[in-house]
């Protein structure tokens, strides 16, 4: 049965994120993702507190990446919170925003080999083996290992946008949390996921396939779309033009979206917002108009929903419709 997980973006105080996780636990919600940039409340102390107030959702980090924290620590820190939450830790990593990593002049080195070593780390130190390594990115004597073991397997979940590391999700990943919203996007998505898939001899249904979309509902289906538009400004900026174009989209808008955003015109930008950008990149409108695109998504592989920002203009009244309107008619 579809799955459904919400993203939370811990740049509130940490009770925040509390109180609306409780909320969407109580209103079926199966996967909780803590978004990890250095910038917002750190990704662990949010999971550990949230973990402790929750009693049935599955948690993690909605995509850490092994270039700001080695997976030595990831590994660590997961395995430390299945302690907390034992049987409920999931972990999701990607290569990372590299936006949020340059103010830190972070290279992503090679984040192919990054992830694929990243994660057998992440295995191998949470399962309470060592594991000697000598990686393109990281290098682990022998013998490094963690003085304890998480209580359970964790699943490990790509964040993916490129067509390898698609492929690479398909290849290694428990599961794969594919950024996109629109039923076209996750199709072309889906084809490399499958072919890493077979690539190593399973295939799609072997993997969580997540849809980790930009949401927004309302009974107000205007005021949910309204809502989405910060949002999709955002996207259509760091959109390539291969992109744009492919739903119809003119670069030379990105293009002036982009620079408004980088002169901190957000007014401006948001204005040259268009219904077409808010279809091509949000799953937002009324519980009706959601419903119909993820029954589009659905039917295209997807096996779990995960409802990302902004959720809603008003988020607990938001979360109370995907629980109450949604998540029924998918669960029925
Ligand atoms: N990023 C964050 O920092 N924090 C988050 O909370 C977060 C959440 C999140 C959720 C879902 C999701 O799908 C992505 C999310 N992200 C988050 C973004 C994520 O971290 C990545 O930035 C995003 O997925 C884009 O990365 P990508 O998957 O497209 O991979 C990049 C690196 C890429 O360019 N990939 C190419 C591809 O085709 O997949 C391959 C690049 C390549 O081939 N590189 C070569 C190699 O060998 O690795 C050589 C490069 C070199 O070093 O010269």
């Amino acid at each position: 049965m579809v799955k459904f997980g919400i993203e939370f973006v811990p740049n509130d105080v940490y009770w925040k994120t509390v109180w609306y996780a409780i909320q969407a636990e109580d209103l079926g919600f199966d996967n909780l993702w803590i978004t990890d940039h250095f910038n917002n409340r750190n990704v662990y102390t949010t999971l550990a507190v949230t973990a402790s107030f929750t009693e049935r959702i599955s948690l993690g980090p909605g995509v850490t990446n092994p270039y700001l924290i080695h997976p030595a620590v990831t590994a660590q820190a997961i395995a430390s919170l299945s302690e907390i939450a034992p049987g409920r830790v999931v972990c999701g990593i990607g290569a990372g925003d590299r936006t949020t990593l340059q103010y830190l002049n972070i290279y992503q080195k090679e984040p192919l080999a990054a992830i694929r070593e990243a994660i057998a780390i992440i295995r191998a130190l949470t399962s309470g083996t060592s594991l000697e390594l000598k990686g393109k990115v990281f290098d682990l004597s022998k013998g490094a290992k963690l003085n304890f073991k998480a209580l359970n397997p964790i699943p490990i979940y790509i964040g993916a946008q490129g067509s390898k590391m698609l492929m690479l999700a398909g290849e290694i990943g428990d599961g794969v949390l594919i950024n996109a919203s629109s039923p076209k996007d996750v199709e072309e998505a889906l084809l490399h996921v499958r072919a890493g898939a077979l690539k190593s001899g399973r295939s799609l249904e072997d993997l969580d396939v997540a849809a980790y979309t930009s949401f927004s509902v309302a009974e107000d289906g205007k005021q949910a779309k309204s809502a989405a538009i910060p949002v999709v400004a955002f996207i259509v900026a760091g959109c390539p033009s291969r992109v744009l174009e492919h739903h119809g989209l003119s670069p030379q808008d990105g293009d002036l979206i982009r620079s408004f955003l980088s002169q901190g015109k957000f007014k401006d930008a948001f204005s040259r917002v268009t219904d077409e950008m808010i279809e091509a990149f949000s799953i937002s409108g009324t519980p009706e108009e959601c419903i119909e695109k993820m029954e589009r998504l659905l039917r295209i592989g997807v096996t779990q929903f995960v409802v990302g920002s902004p959720i809603g203009r008003n988020v607990r009244r938001a979360i109370e419709i995907v629980g109450k309107e949604i998540i029924p008619r998918f669960k029925a």
